[in-house]
């Protein structure tokens, strides 16, 4: 138990330290040669890549739709149905997130506009690993149908028997994401941010993933002939602020959550009860000891930490310090402490809003800025997959009545081509004048 009031400013920065991210010159080596193997030799590389890290008798790195459906299938009825229990509640609240155009005369004669349209082709990557995510296939896929993307290209690492889960091609069938290549790591993602013969170029790379994938796609991302991407990533975390109202097993099993997707998940209670701690962490030895996922979950709880504090508002400020994915409020009054929280990824309020409900299924994105990022980033949503651009028209009389100014500045700033472009104009109105 971590008592904040004691510690100085600098062990409390110590204390919602994060785990240094991996960025070893070794890694970012390797995801260049990588990245350059697979601008060179195309498909080639990245099927030989595949073959080495994940199916070695793959022959194709496509797949078809009528094994998308065949596979899609196997679904049980019941996870059929939760699914697209899911879908729709995803689908609904992206479509009400649909930006509104600007139309806008700014002087007389002056018009500007601001529209949106959907990036044309986007790359969504589905991580393989210890627990296939359908969940993350409907956060992507969702918002680029809702926005019209014309092309989605899902990228997931295929298993031994060539095949991939199949509540991954449920899910995939259920967004109309056609385009389903076989291939993982920084592969998949070179593939889909400088194309090959099989996986044409993609525009923006979206979708979490190992260190070798967040690495590709900063990399990617930086270059010119790559693909924008989404946002920086880091370990999953929550932050759970809580008083002495809170259910010590719903806070535990909240905890957990975030405990058993991997050893380097971050879990943090912030709360001014210290019985609350007491019952926490005796409600974490129960039930951590019946997850399957237990080795996993018990190494991230080895960093989870107790905070106790003296008050609430003191328990807002040690969260907004540290700005966490996702915030849990367990408190008397959770709505009312809204206008205090200041940096969080997605919020979820009270003892009936678990963290699984906006992960599966209540509609909000669970794609999230980890890593502190949830100061300067949004969750994702479905603008990110569109691109806002502007248009202006000026007629006659907006030429009068703005152009002198226009010139003004251009002069200001030595610029004598850009005043000739107004100047010219000018002067053909004031002959039409005379
Ligand atoms: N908590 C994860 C998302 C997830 N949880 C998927 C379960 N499945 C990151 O927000
Ligand atoms: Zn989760």
């Amino acid at each position: 138990m971590i008592n904040w009031s004691t510690l100085t400013s600098a062990q409390q920065v110590d204390a919602l330290a994060r785990p240094a991210m991996a960025d070893s010159a070794k890694l970012k080596a390797t995801v260049t040669d990588i990245l350059a193997e697979v601008l060179t030799r195309g498909d080639e590389a990245v099927l030989e890549f595949t073959r080495r890290f994940d199916s070695p008798e793959l022959t194709s790195l496509k797949l078809s739709i009528e094994k998308r459906d065949e596979l899609a299938a196997r679904v049980t009825p019941e996870v059929q149905d939760a699914i697209q229990t899911a879908f729709a509640n995803v689908k609904q609240f992206h479509e009400a997130q649909y930006p509104q155009d600007i139309r806008l005369t700014t002087t007389p004669g002056v018009v500007c506009e601001q529209r949106f349209t959907a990036l044309e082709a986007v790359g969504l990557y589905i991580p393989g690993g210890s627990a296939p995510l359908p969940s993350t296939v409907m956060m992507l896929g969702v918002p680029a149908m809702v926005a019209g993307c014309e092309r989605k290209v899902l990228c997931t690492p295929p298993n031994a028997g060539q095949e991939i889960a199949p509540e991954i091609a449920f899910a995939a069938k259920c967004c109309g994401i056609g385009e389903i290549y076989l291939c993982g790591g920084a592969q998949a993602i070179a593939a889909m941010a400088f194309g090959t013969d099989t996986i044409t170029k993609v525009d923006k790379i979206f979708g979490p993933g190992n260190s070798f994938v967040t690495e590709a796609k900063q990399q990617v991302s930086q270059r010119a002939d790559g693909a924008a991407i989404d946002m920086p990533a880091g370990p999953s975390e929550v932050l759970v602020l809580a008083d002495e109202s809170a259910d010590a097993d719903f806070v535990a099993s909240d905890l957990l959550s975030q405990a058993e997707h991997g050893p380097d998940s971050q879990a943090i209670l912030v709360t001014n009860s210290a019985e609350l701690i007491e019952a926490v962490e005796a409600a974490v030895a129960k039930q951590l000891a019946q997850l399957s996922r237990n080795s996993i979950a018990s190494k991230a709880m080895e960093n989870a930490r107790y905070i106790l504090t003296d008050s609430v508002n003191e328990a807002i400020a040690v969260s907004n310090q540290y700005a966490p994915e996702h915030l849990i409020v367990q408190c008397d009054n959770s709505r009312g402490l809204l206008p205090l929280i200041k940096h969080a990824g997605s919020i979820f309020l009270g003892p009936w809003s678990p963290e699984s409900a906006g992960d599966y299924a209540s509609g909000t994105n669970h794609v999230l800025p980890t890593y502190g990022y949830a100061r300067n980033y949004s969750s994702l949503g479905l603008l990110d997959f569109m691109r806002r651009y502007t248009i202006q028209e000026l007629s006659e009389d907006g030429m009068r009545n703005l152009g002198p100014a226009i010139m003004q500045l251009a002069d200001a700033e030595g610029l004598d081509a850009h005043r000739n472009a107004v100047g010219y104009r000018l002067d053909k109105l004031n002959k039409q004048n005379d």
